[in-house]
Protein backbone atom coordinates (compact mmCIF):
# COMPACT_ATOMS: atom_id res chain seq x y z
CA UNK A 1 0.00 0.00 0.00
CA UNK A 2 1.58 3.56 -1.06
CA UNK A 3 -0.23 5.54 2.14
CA UNK A 4 1.05 8.50 0.34
CA UNK A 5 -1.20 8.45 -2.53
CA UNK A 6 -4.45 7.10 -1.14
CA UNK A 7 -4.01 10.25 1.52
CA UNK A 8 -3.64 12.54 -2.04
CA UNK A 9 -6.58 10.50 -3.65
CA UNK A 10 -8.47 11.32 -0.69
CA UNK A 11 -7.89 14.98 -0.99
CA UNK A 12 -8.75 15.21 -4.18
CA UNK A 13 -11.79 13.20 -4.07
CA UNK A 14 -13.13 15.91 -1.27
CA UNK A 15 -12.30 18.78 -3.02
CA UNK A 16 -13.70 17.24 -6.32
CA UNK A 17 -16.78 16.56 -4.47
CA UNK A 18 -16.95 19.25 -2.27
CA UNK A 19 -17.24 21.53 -5.71
CA UNK A 20 -19.85 19.43 -7.29
CA UNK A 21 -21.38 19.13 -4.47
CA UNK A 22 -21.40 22.85 -4.11
CA UNK A 23 -22.21 23.70 -7.45
CA UNK A 24 -25.44 21.49 -7.55
CA UNK A 25 -26.14 22.85 -4.24
CA UNK A 26 -26.53 19.10 -3.00
CA UNK A 27 -26.92 18.31 0.69
CA UNK A 28 -24.83 15.39 2.96
CA UNK A 29 -20.95 16.79 2.41
CA UNK A 30 -20.34 15.97 5.87
CA UNK A 31 -21.66 12.46 5.28
CA UNK A 32 -19.49 11.83 2.26
CA UNK A 33 -16.72 13.33 4.00
CA UNK A 34 -16.73 10.72 6.87
CA UNK A 35 -16.61 7.91 4.72
CA UNK A 36 -14.34 9.18 1.69
CA UNK A 37 -11.19 7.46 3.41
CA UNK A 38 -13.22 3.89 3.40
CA UNK A 39 -13.86 4.42 -0.56
CA UNK A 40 -10.66 5.58 -1.55
CA UNK A 41 -8.89 2.58 0.13
CA UNK A 42 -11.32 0.09 -1.25
CA UNK A 43 -11.84 1.64 -5.13
CA UNK A 44 -7.41 2.19 -5.43
CA UNK A 45 -6.00 -0.32 -3.48
CA UNK A 46 -8.65 -3.11 -2.42
CA UNK A 47 -10.95 -4.19 -4.75
CA UNK A 48 -10.67 -6.16 -7.49
CA UNK A 49 -13.63 -4.54 -9.80
CA UNK A 50 -14.25 -7.63 -12.20
CA UNK A 51 -15.41 -9.69 -9.10
CA UNK A 52 -16.35 -7.57 -5.96
CA UNK A 53 -18.99 -5.32 -5.45
CA UNK A 54 -19.67 -1.97 -3.65
CA UNK A 55 -22.82 -1.20 -2.42
CA UNK A 56 -23.61 2.35 -0.69
CA UNK A 57 -26.32 1.40 1.73
CA UNK A 58 -26.60 5.28 3.31
CA UNK A 59 -26.89 6.00 -0.48
CA UNK A 60 -27.50 9.98 0.74
CA UNK A 61 -23.54 9.86 0.60
CA UNK A 62 -23.45 9.23 -3.52
CA UNK A 63 -21.73 12.16 -4.86
CA UNK A 64 -18.65 10.86 -3.16
CA UNK A 65 -19.17 7.15 -5.12
CA UNK A 66 -20.00 9.62 -8.35
CA UNK A 67 -16.41 11.46 -7.83
CA UNK A 68 -14.94 8.10 -7.54
CA UNK A 69 -16.73 6.67 -10.66
CA UNK A 70 -15.46 9.92 -12.05
CA UNK A 71 -11.89 10.09 -11.29
CA UNK A 72 -11.52 6.16 -12.09
CA UNK A 73 -13.01 6.70 -15.74
CA UNK A 74 -16.16 4.85 -14.89
CA UNK A 75 -18.47 7.92 -15.58
CA UNK A 76 -17.24 10.31 -18.15
CA UNK A 77 -17.35 14.31 -17.56
CA UNK A 78 -20.49 15.15 -19.31
CA UNK A 79 -21.84 12.69 -16.77
CA UNK A 80 -20.57 13.34 -13.84
CA UNK A 81 -21.14 17.53 -14.50
CA UNK A 82 -25.28 16.58 -15.07
CA UNK A 83 -24.98 15.19 -11.38
CA UNK A 84 -28.40 16.59 -9.31
CA UNK A 85 -29.30 18.67 -12.43
CA UNK A 86 -32.76 18.24 -14.20
CA UNK A 87 -32.99 15.18 -16.64
CA UNK A 88 -30.07 13.24 -15.12
CA UNK A 89 -29.72 10.16 -14.04
CA UNK A 90 -26.99 11.22 -11.68
CA UNK A 91 -29.54 12.07 -8.69
CA UNK A 92 -29.32 12.55 -4.89
CA UNK A 93 -28.59 8.69 -4.29
CA UNK A 94 -27.77 5.61 -5.86
CA UNK A 95 -29.16 5.09 -8.98
CA UNK A 96 -28.18 1.37 -10.62
CA UNK A 97 -28.48 3.10 -14.09
CA UNK A 98 -25.08 4.58 -13.68
CA UNK A 99 -22.33 2.70 -14.95
CA UNK A 100 -20.31 1.22 -11.31
CA UNK A 101 -23.46 1.54 -9.35
CA UNK A 102 -24.62 -1.65 -8.39
CA UNK A 103 -28.12 -1.14 -6.94
CA UNK A 104 -30.42 1.87 -5.96
CA UNK A 105 -30.23 2.96 -2.44
CA UNK A 106 -31.17 5.25 -0.48
CA UNK A 107 -34.27 4.70 1.06
CA UNK A 108 -32.01 3.75 4.02
CA UNK A 109 -31.69 -0.39 5.65
CA UNK A 110 -31.58 -1.66 2.55
CA UNK A 111 -28.39 -2.06 1.38
CA UNK A 112 -27.48 -4.66 3.69
CA UNK A 113 -30.49 -7.35 2.95
CA UNK A 114 -29.36 -6.49 -0.70
CA UNK A 115 -25.88 -7.63 -0.05
CA UNK A 116 -26.77 -10.13 1.80
CA UNK A 117 -28.83 -11.82 -1.11
CA UNK A 118 -25.70 -11.39 -3.81
CA UNK A 119 -23.27 -12.76 -1.27
CA UNK A 120 -26.18 -16.00 -1.18
CA UNK A 121 -26.25 -15.93 -4.45
CA UNK A 122 -22.65 -15.51 -4.94
CA UNK A 123 -21.55 -18.37 -2.94
CA UNK A 124 -24.28 -20.75 -4.09
CA UNK A 125 -22.82 -20.24 -7.06
CA UNK A 126 -19.64 -20.30 -6.18
CA UNK A 127 -18.32 -17.20 -7.84
CA UNK A 128 -15.23 -15.46 -6.62
CA UNK A 129 -15.61 -11.89 -5.20
CA UNK A 130 -16.65 -10.03 -2.13
CA UNK A 131 -19.61 -7.73 -1.17
CA UNK A 132 -18.54 -5.07 0.14
CA UNK A 133 -21.39 -2.69 2.09
CA UNK A 134 -21.19 0.47 3.89
CA UNK A 135 -23.80 1.08 6.21
CA UNK A 136 -24.46 4.68 8.53
CA UNK A 137 -24.17 4.11 11.94
CA UNK A 138 -27.55 6.05 12.43
CA UNK A 139 -28.68 3.56 9.51
CA UNK A 140 -27.83 0.64 11.97
CA UNK A 141 -31.73 1.88 13.92
CA UNK A 142 -33.37 0.96 10.60
CA UNK A 143 -34.99 -2.91 11.75
CA UNK A 144 -34.46 -4.33 8.25
CA UNK A 145 -30.64 -3.86 9.21
CA UNK A 146 -30.77 -6.68 12.20
CA UNK A 147 -33.21 -8.74 9.65
CA UNK A 148 -30.17 -8.75 7.39
CA UNK A 149 -28.03 -9.58 9.96
CA UNK A 150 -29.99 -12.53 11.33
CA UNK A 151 -30.08 -14.24 8.22
CA UNK A 152 -26.15 -13.34 7.57
CA UNK A 153 -25.56 -14.88 10.80
CA UNK A 154 -27.50 -17.60 9.96
CA UNK A 155 -25.68 -18.69 6.69
CA UNK A 156 -22.23 -16.95 7.41
CA UNK A 157 -21.00 -16.07 4.00
CA UNK A 158 -17.67 -16.02 3.22
CA UNK A 159 -17.81 -13.05 0.91
CA UNK A 160 -19.23 -10.38 2.62
CA UNK A 161 -17.60 -7.73 4.38
CA UNK A 162 -20.05 -4.99 5.98
CA UNK A 163 -18.56 -1.18 7.39
CA UNK A 164 -20.28 0.80 9.21
CA UNK A 165 -19.30 4.49 9.37
CA UNK A 166 -19.49 5.77 12.69
CA UNK A 167 -19.59 9.12 12.40
CA UNK A 168 -22.11 9.14 15.58
CA UNK A 169 -24.16 11.60 13.60
CA UNK A 170 -27.37 11.16 11.78
CA UNK A 171 -29.98 13.94 10.02
CA UNK A 172 -30.69 15.89 13.16
CA UNK A 173 -28.78 14.30 16.16
CA UNK A 174 -25.98 12.67 17.73
CA UNK A 175 -26.97 9.08 17.20
CA UNK A 176 -25.31 7.98 20.20
CA UNK A 177 -27.77 9.79 22.58
CA UNK A 178 -30.80 8.92 20.36
CA UNK A 179 -30.67 5.00 20.06
CA UNK A 180 -27.48 3.40 21.46
CA UNK A 181 -24.06 3.99 22.02
CA UNK A 182 -21.73 2.29 19.22
CA UNK A 183 -20.23 0.47 22.50
CA UNK A 184 -23.55 -1.14 22.63
CA UNK A 185 -23.40 -1.87 19.15
CA UNK A 186 -20.35 -3.22 19.07
CA UNK A 187 -21.46 -5.26 22.05
CA UNK A 188 -24.94 -6.06 19.95
CA UNK A 189 -22.56 -7.19 17.26
CA UNK A 190 -20.51 -9.64 18.96
CA UNK A 191 -23.16 -11.32 20.50
CA UNK A 192 -23.65 -12.76 16.63
CA UNK A 193 -21.82 -15.31 14.90
CA UNK A 194 -19.82 -12.17 12.89
CA UNK A 195 -16.22 -11.36 12.76
CA UNK A 196 -16.66 -8.16 14.26
CA UNK A 197 -13.89 -5.55 14.86
CA UNK A 198 -13.83 -1.91 15.39
CA UNK A 199 -11.08 0.46 13.49
CA UNK A 200 -10.39 4.19 12.70
CA UNK A 201 -11.98 4.68 9.44
CA UNK A 202 -9.57 7.66 9.11
CA UNK A 203 -6.43 5.58 8.84
CA UNK A 204 -5.28 3.62 5.75
CA UNK A 205 -3.28 1.10 7.61
CA UNK A 206 -6.24 0.16 10.29
CA UNK A 207 -8.12 0.09 7.25
CA UNK A 208 -6.01 -1.98 5.35
CA UNK A 209 -5.08 -4.65 8.07
CA UNK A 210 -8.98 -5.18 8.90
CA UNK A 211 -9.08 -5.45 5.70
CA UNK A 212 -6.30 -7.90 4.50
CA UNK A 213 -6.95 -11.26 6.25
CA UNK A 214 -9.27 -13.93 4.70
CA UNK A 215 -13.00 -14.36 5.35
CA UNK A 216 -13.31 -17.16 7.69
CA UNK A 217 -17.28 -15.85 8.47
CA UNK A 218 -19.05 -12.18 7.56
CA UNK A 219 -16.75 -9.76 8.63
CA UNK A 220 -18.36 -6.40 10.10
CA UNK A 221 -16.06 -3.37 10.55
CA UNK A 222 -17.18 -0.27 12.79
CA UNK A 223 -15.14 1.94 11.60
CA UNK A 224 -14.88 5.22 13.70
CA UNK A 225 -14.71 8.50 11.89
CA UNK A 226 -15.62 11.99 12.07
CA UNK A 227 -18.55 14.13 10.03
CA UNK A 228 -17.31 16.68 8.02
CA UNK A 229 -13.69 14.93 8.05
CA UNK A 230 -10.62 17.21 6.25
CA UNK A 231 -12.91 20.95 6.56
CA UNK A 232 -12.34 22.68 9.99
CA UNK A 233 -15.65 24.45 10.50
CA UNK A 234 -17.83 21.23 9.23
CA UNK A 235 -15.94 18.31 11.22
CA UNK A 236 -18.90 16.74 14.32
CA UNK A 237 -21.46 19.73 13.26
CA UNK A 238 -24.44 17.91 12.20
CA UNK A 239 -25.77 20.73 10.11
CA UNK A 240 -22.94 19.61 7.25
CA UNK A 241 -25.19 16.90 6.87
CA UNK A 242 -27.53 18.95 5.04
CA UNK A 243 -25.54 22.74 4.25
CA UNK A 244 -23.93 23.88 0.60
CA UNK A 245 -21.27 25.91 1.77
CA UNK A 246 -20.89 29.73 0.28
CA UNK A 247 -18.47 31.38 -1.20
CA UNK A 248 -15.71 31.95 1.47
CA UNK A 249 -16.77 28.76 3.27
CA UNK A 250 -16.01 26.71 -0.57
CA UNK A 251 -12.68 28.50 -0.38
CA UNK A 252 -11.99 27.90 3.25
CA UNK A 253 -12.78 24.27 2.64
CA UNK A 254 -10.43 24.48 -0.75
CA UNK A 255 -7.57 25.62 1.25
CA UNK A 256 -7.82 23.55 3.91
CA UNK A 257 -7.85 20.50 1.39
CA UNK A 258 -4.67 20.88 -0.13
C1 LIG B 1 -35.88 5.08 5.51
C2 LIG B 1 -35.28 6.46 5.53
N1 LIG B 1 -35.64 7.31 6.52
C3 LIG B 1 -35.11 8.57 6.54
C4 LIG B 1 -34.25 8.98 5.56
C5 LIG B 1 -33.71 10.41 5.57
N2 LIG B 1 -32.29 10.43 5.94
C6 LIG B 1 -31.32 10.57 5.02
S1 LIG B 1 -29.80 10.52 5.69
C7 LIG B 1 -30.42 10.30 7.24
C8 LIG B 1 -29.50 10.15 8.42
C9 LIG B 1 -28.56 9.00 8.23
O1 LIG B 1 -27.61 8.94 9.27
P1 LIG B 1 -26.45 7.91 9.18
O2 LIG B 1 -26.97 6.57 8.80
O3 LIG B 1 -25.72 7.98 10.46
O4 LIG B 1 -25.59 8.41 7.96
P2 LIG B 1 -24.42 9.50 7.91
O5 LIG B 1 -24.90 10.57 7.01
O6 LIG B 1 -24.15 10.02 9.28
O7 LIG B 1 -23.25 8.79 7.37
C10 LIG B 1 -31.81 10.28 7.22
C11 LIG B 1 -32.65 10.11 8.42
C12 LIG B 1 -33.92 8.05 4.54
N3 LIG B 1 -33.06 8.37 3.56
N4 LIG B 1 -34.44 6.80 4.56
MG1 LIG C 1 -23.91 8.77 10.94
Amino acid sequence: MNENYLMEKAKVIRRTCLQSMTKAHSSHIGCVFSMVDIVTYLFYEKMDHKIDKFILSKGHAVAGLYTVLHDRGIINDEEYASYHSNDSHFIAHPNHVVNGVEVSTGSLGHGLAIASGLAWANSMDKKPGIIYCLLGDGECQEGSIWEALIFIARNLFKNLIIIIDANNYQGFSDTCDSLFSHKKLFQMLKGTALDVREINGHNFKEIQAALSEDLIAPRVLLAHTIKGKGVSYMENKFEWHYKTPDPNQLNQALDELK
